[in-house]
C-alpha cells in the first residue's frame, strides 16, 4: 500500500484519516495562538500560502532572508507547543518509513485556498540533513510537483489527498518540489482549504 516515489520518499495514502479531525482541531488551536501570515520573500514577493508554526522552531521569511526562530516575529511569544496528536503521527510515519530520527523540532502549517501555489524550491534552511521530513495533507487535494536534485530536472505530478502522509528522506531530502495552484474545490473537513503540516528537524543535535 505504500507508494515509493524515489529512494527515501514514500507516500502512505490515507494514513492520517483516523486522526484527521483531531489534527484539524489541534491546528485551529495553534492558529488561535499564532495566526496565519503571508510571509514576504527576500525578493519582496508576498507568499500566497498562509503560514504558521508549532514546536521549538518556526520557519520565517522577510526581506533579510529565510530562517528559523524560537518566537513569533510579530508577538515575540514562543510558538505554540507541538500537539501530542502531531507528535504521535510523526513518530509512527518515521518508523514506518524506516528512518531513525523523527522530525519533531518544527511543525510548519501551510494554508492553501483557490489559486494558492508554492513554486518549485528546495528545503535548505535546516541543518539536519540526516533527518527526514514528514508531511500530512488535509482537505482539498493538491497537485504536488516532484522534480530532481537540480532545478532543470523533469517534474512529475501527483495528487496529495486528505489524510495522505509522506516521508521524504535520504537522497529525496533535497529534491526540488512545489504545489500547483489549488483548484476551486471544497472538502467536507476543511471547506475551500487545503492544510499541509510539514515536520522538520532544524539542528543536528536537539
Ligand atoms: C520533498 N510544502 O513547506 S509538503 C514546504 O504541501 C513545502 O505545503 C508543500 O514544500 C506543501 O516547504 C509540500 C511536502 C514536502 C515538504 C518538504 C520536502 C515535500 C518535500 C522537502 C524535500 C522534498
Ligand atoms: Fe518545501
Amino acid at each position: 500500500e505504500p507508494i515509493h516515489l524515489d529512494e527515501g520518499a514514500v507516500i502512505f495514502p490515507g494514513m492520517a484519516l483516523p486522526q484527521a479531525p483531531a489534527l484539524l482541531d489541534a491546528t485551529r488551536s495553534i492558529v488561535r495562538q499564532a495566526p496565519f501570515r503571508h510571509l514576504v520573500t527576500p525578493g519582496g514577493h508576498r507568499m500566497s500560502v498562509g503560514m504558521t508554526a508549532c514546536g521549538d522552531y518556526g520557519w520565517t521569511s522577510d526581506r533579510s532572508g529565510y530562517r528559523y526562530t524560537r518566537t513569533q516575529p510579530d508577538s515575540a511569544q514562543p510558538w505554540p507547543p507541538m500537539p501530542d496528536v502531531f507528535r504521535a503521527l510523526v513518530l509512527a510515519a518515521t518508523e514506518r518509513a524506516g528512518f531513525d530520527r523523527p522530525p519533531l523540532q518544527s511543525g510548519l502549517i501551510n494554508l492553501y485556498r483557490h489559486g494558492t501555489r508554492l513554486s518549485l524550491h528546495q528545503d535548505r534552511d535546516e541543518d539536519a540533513p540526516d533527518s527526514p521530513i514528514v508531511s500530512v495533507s488535509l482537505g482539498v487535494a493538491a497537485t504536488f510537483l516532484w522534480g530532481g536534485l537540480t532545478r532543470e530536472a523533469p517534474v512529475r505530478r501527483f495528487r496529495l489527498s486528505h489524510g495522505d502522509v509522506v516521508v521524504w528522506g535520504g537522497p529525496s531530502r533535497f529534491v526540488f518540489h512545489g504545489i500547483a495552484p489549488l483548484p476551486r474545490m471544497t472538502h467536507p473537513a476543511t471547506g475551500e482549504c487545503r492544510v499541509n503540516l510539514t515536520f522538520r528537524n532544524v539542528m543536528s543535535e536537539a
